[in-house]
């Protein structure tokens, strides 16, 4: 049935059985195509009949479905003229992993990080009043999604102008991991009172029917429906905020989604309709696993098991975590904290070796920043684990509560770098340029995982804020769970000294440089190489032998070169007087879609072949080395 399903207009000739039927193919082909390419599986097939019903009902893209996140939407992909494309999903080239408006009318709105659904959908409404027009706008966002402030930013407004506007929760319990916190507990016991809709239809029913006589007895009936309204019509926190309510109800059901979501459709003002989805629907090792099934690599359909390369060495997530449990050993003051990705910073090591000192405080970067701060202030020594991209949303807070109060709070920065398949909205590729300029913040990043460990314990002797950066992925395979040693603050590594140039990497692209500097030495040329690891404090000192032996500096990142480590190193061989030319290798002034690392590593000039490529460019005639 898939395949006669071009676009949405033709789900509403099919029979809800018809739906039914869909959505096992949609599931089937979800599952068959996530296992060959990886991808957000589990919430994908938990919003399978939820998508259809939620395009029966409205007429996209006239009315407007903005999905928070947009990792949950495959099926609205293969419903929206994509099923073709599918098998392209989150490879070079292919279909985006979230919703891209280039991709389709249908993608009205473009996310990656989560809760910023409510606000852009209520946007949307207001543009609708303002220009006099008459569709719906509906939000669908996650349980998860509903611990970030933003959203409770978005309900405040919402409710306060009660425009028309459907917020569909989507609540599985679930965020990568159990959802956690005092909202999530609240919408679990409003899960578990089914009844709650139909208790209160019969009360305002029971209500409007209460004869009104005259005199005391009136006063007191209109008491005791006030006292009735409290106690049972205005517990929900949602309808408090000014939205009428609609559920709990199944989101597997699709009859009865469909009829909600047409009842919802009629409210002139803004709804909640709050619906129960599991997440790994319809594939049992999805359903057992949901964490483990969020955002799988490769796996073999019929175990559900993963195909990821087992002899892979540690990821530099684990070896922080790991390294920071080791440390947590001799420091008791040490707390770890997370905003929801404990399995994904791997953080939930630290969790499990110290439950009392570790805090997930769900999709809360800012508030987690400021939370760092507090403990911090009175004795302890937080360190955030946090993704580079997802880091962007506490930018104020490092400013205004860490680095401004000079609190030493360790930011143990993960995928910073290219991600990959998550692509544009994941990239973490800006965090040394919005740090830089923040004042009492040092910023270091390893070119291994033994550094990065080194890193790890002199930063937590560090008198302030302190940013330790580390990528994606493997580290290299390195001994690193050897002794514990802090490396030297602020010094930069020599790994060769050259006349002709001299490559200054920052992080593990160090190799890459190390690669280059082979290639260029087989030409003839005398190339040195150092690995920076500091950006903050610069090794000054390094860089006066660098651009005092060198007829060139070549600065390599894998970060935008704009602002970077490149830029920082120009400034300073400026200001210090020194007029040899600085060359920076870094990333364009673009959004990088998805794709492999390798492949925008030797686009964008920084493989070790194009550093050596474009190095020789440079160093031009009057660099050539005298052998030549
Ligand atoms: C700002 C931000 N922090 C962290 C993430 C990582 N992340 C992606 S999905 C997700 C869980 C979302 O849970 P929920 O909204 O309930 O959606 P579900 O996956 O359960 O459908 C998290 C934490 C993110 N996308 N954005």
């Amino acid at each position: 049935m898939l395949e006669q399903i071009e676009s949405p207009q033709d789900l509403r000739a099919l029979s809800v059985e018809q739906l039914e039927a869909l959505a096992q193919e949609i599931r089937s082909f979800i599952i068959e195509t996530t296992a060959r390419s990886g991808g957000h599986v589990g919430a994908s097939l938990g919003t399978v009949e939820l998508t259809l019903a939620l395009h029966r009902v409205f007429h996209s893209p006239e009315d407007k479905l903005v999905w928070d996140i947009g990792h949950q939407a495959y099926a609205h992909k293969l419903v929206t003229g994509r099923r073709d494309r599918f098998p392209t999903l989150r490879q070079l080239g292919g279909l985006s992993g979230f919703l891209k408006r280039a991709e389709s009318p249908h993608d009205v709105w473009e996310a990656g990080h989560a809760a910023t659904s409510l606000s852009a959908a209520l946007g949307m409404a207001v543009a609708r009043d303002l220009k006099g027009e008459r569709h719906h706008v509906v939000a669908i966002i996650g349980d998860g999604a509903l611990t970030a402030g933003m959203a409770w930013e978005a309900l405040n407004q919402a409710g306060h102008l009660r425009t028309r506007l459907i917020v569909v929760v989507n609540d599985n319990s679930m965020s990568i991991a159990p959802n956690v916190g005092a909202f999530s507990r609240y919408l679990t016991d409003l899960r578990s009172a089914p009844a709650y809709s139909r208790l209160k239809q019969e009360v305002e029913q029971l209500l409007e029917n209460v004869p009104v006589v005259g005199g005391r007895l009136r006063r007191t009936v209109e008491r005791l429906k006030d006292l009735i309204h409290y106690a049972v019509l205005s517990g929900n926190v949602f309808e408090e905020l000014g939205f009428r309510y609609f559920g709990p109800l199944d989101g597997h059901d699709l009859a009865d989604l469909i009829a909600v979501l047409n009842n919802a459709r009629a409210v002139e003002e803004p709804v909640v309709v709050h619906v129960i989805t599991q997440k790994g629907r319809g594939y049992p090792p999805a359903e057992r696993h949901p964490d483990r099934f969020h955002g799988p690599g490769p796996f073999e359909v019929t175990s559900g098991r993963m195909l990821g390369d087992g002899a892979a060495p540690p990821s530099y997530s684990q070896v922080a975590a790991e390294t920071l449990v080791e440390l947590g050993r001799t420091h008791p003051e040490l707390v770890a904290i997370t905003a929801a990705m404990p399995d994904g910073t791997k953080m939930d090591l630290f969790g499990r070796a110290y439950p009392d000192r570790f805090f997930d405080v769900g999709i809360a970067e800012q508030h987690a920043a400021t939370f760092a701060a507090g403990l911090a202030a009175s004795g302890m020594r937080p360190v955030f684990a946090v993704y580079s991209t997802f880091l962007q949303r506490a930018y104020d807070q490092l400013i205004h509560d860490v680095c401004h109060q000079n609190l030493p709070v360790l930011f143990a920065i993960d995928r910073a770098g290219l991600v990959g398949a998550d692509g544009a909205t994941h990239q973490g590729v800006f965090d040394l340029t919005f740090l830089r300029p923040i004042p009492n913040l040092e910023i270091a990043m390893g070119k291994d995982e033994s550094e990065l460990r080194g890193l790890l314990a002199a930063a937590i002797q560090r008198p302030g804020p302190v940013a330790i950066r580390y990528p994606r992925g493997s580290g290299r395979g390195l001994p690193w769970n050897g002794s514990l040693e802090p490396l030297p603050w602020g010094k930069a590594e020599w790994l060769r000294r050259g006349e002709d140039v001299t490559l200054i990497g920052f992080g593990p692209i160090v190799y890459q440089a190390l690669k280059a500097a082979d290639l260029l030495a087989a030409e003839g040329y005398r190339v040195g190489v150092v690995n920076a690891r500091f950006l903050k404090p610069l090794d000054t000192e390094m860089l006066a032998e660098a651009a005092g032996r060198s007829r060139l500096l070549v600065t390599v990142e894998e970060h935008v070169a704009a602002g970077g480590f490149g830029s920082a190193v120009l400034e300073w061989v400026s200001q210090a007087g020194f007029s040899t030319p600085v060359q920076i290798l870094g990333l364009p002034d673009e959004f990088i879609d998805h794709g492999p690392v390798d492949y925008y590593l030797a686009l964008y000039g920084l493989s070790a072949e194009k550093i050596a490529e474009r190095v020789e460019a440079w160093l031009g005639k009057e660099c050539r080395p005298a052998s030549r």
